[in-house]
């Protein structure tokens, strides 16, 4: 026996599997192979979606039912090897959601955690837990777990943005719940932006305990991350494989923004070209400025501004960058570290 091999099927061992098949056993010499890898074999798929051709197919959607009807109207990025399963990665979702002006996403909260982020268009509002927030460019907005939220449009401009959630994670665990409010819009009992001036100012309220996973901090402006990598740039440390990235915390413990989905952002100056990385976390990047490219396992992906690429897990990952970039990307790293399976590969670096 090997971790590698199976072994043999003999017809005396076939004829015993089919007699304890019929009472729900099975050996496990003739699937530990495929059950426990030497290494992460993966159904996902690199994949790349242009935001054009994206934005296209929404504004068609647009036309065809509206976002109360739908729920969310939301067309979803599907990994192509794992048609089917509503997945861009074995553990995340990711989907293009479209507000229309004039238009409410009606109120409702479930288990699955989700982040925004902001592609197109300006100004439209996400409502969570009784606070509005404003959407705009390279926003980074979170929802979390069983939190009410309702997303409004009061612009005259169609407003689209990225979903991540940790959806297929919940379901493997069966956790699911979710329930409608029953109205549209929920009940507004605090000032924009009370948030980020109670948690994202370097201060905390002075009795402040924490009681959830997720950051009370629910919108990271693009205006703030950008400032502080334009800033760090100057410095010129760069790391080899990643060139600047920052993740997005929690002020209240300084992890993850989120318990089950890790954010990042980063900047790649002109010309830069990473070094070779892989990682278990499969991850979903979204340019938010420049353009370049990104090799996966071999394979190239020619990206610009919004586009969406996936990197799978364990896949040796390089990025250049032709213009000074910025990346937006998310993994499910944040849960792989808790669970102690988080392992990455710098080659030499
Ligand atoms: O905006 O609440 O892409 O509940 C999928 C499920 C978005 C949302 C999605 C959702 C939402």
């Amino acid at each position: 026996m090997s971790l590698t091999e199976k072994p043999a099927e003999t017809p005396e061992r076939r004829a015993f599997y089919d007699k304890i098949d019929k009472e729900a056993f099975t050996p496990l010499w003739a699937v530990m192979s495929s059950i426990i890898t030497p290494e992460p074999k993966s159904a996902c798929q690199p994949h790349l979606w242009n935001f054009a051709n994206a934005k296209a197919h929404l504004l068609e959607a647009g036309n065809l039912i509206t976002a109360k009807e739908a729920e969310r109207r939301v067309l979803i990025l599907e990994n192509p090897g794992m048609r089917g399963d509503s997945k861009i990665t074995t553990s995340l979702y990711a989907g293009l959601q479209l507000v229309m002006p004039g238009e409410v996403a009606p109120a409702h909260r479930h288990s699955q955690s989700a982040l925004r982020f902001v592609l197109d268009g300006a100004g439209a509002h996400t409502a969570v837990n009784g606070e509005r927030t404003e959407m705009n460019f390279g926003d980074f907005v979170i929802t979390p777990p069983q939190a009410w939220h309702d997303h409004g449009n009061h612009t005259d401009e169609p407003m689209i943005w990225l979903d991540g959630l940790d959806i297929p994670m919940v379901s493997h665990f069966d956790a699911s719940f979710a329930e409608g409010y029953g109205d549209d819009e929920q009940p507004i009992d605090r000032t924009m932006g009370d948030s980020l001036a109670r948690y994202g100012a370097n201060m905390l309220p002075v009795d402040y305990h924490q009681e959830k996973l997720a950051s009370p901090i629910f919108n990271y402006p693009y205006e703030r991350s950008r400032a502080a990598l334009e800033q760090m740039k100057d410095q010129g440390e760069w790391d080899p494989c990643h060139g600047l990235k920052m993740r997005y915390v929690n002020p209240v413990d300084g992890g993850y923004a989120m318990p089950t989905i890790a954010p990042f952002l980063q900047l790649l100056p002109k010309g830069f070209k990473t070094a070779a990385y892989r990682a278990t976390d499969a991850t979903v990047f979204v340019p938010v400025e420049g353009s370049g490219r990104t090799t996966i396992d071999g394979q190239v992906f020619e990206w610009g501004p919004k586009d969406i690429f996936v990197v799978p897990s364990w896949k040796w990952v390089t990025h250049e960058a032709d213009d000074e970039a910025v990346l937006f990307s998310f993994s499910d790293r944040v849960a792989q570290e808790k669970l102690g399976l988080f392992r990455q590969d710098r080659g030499n670096n």
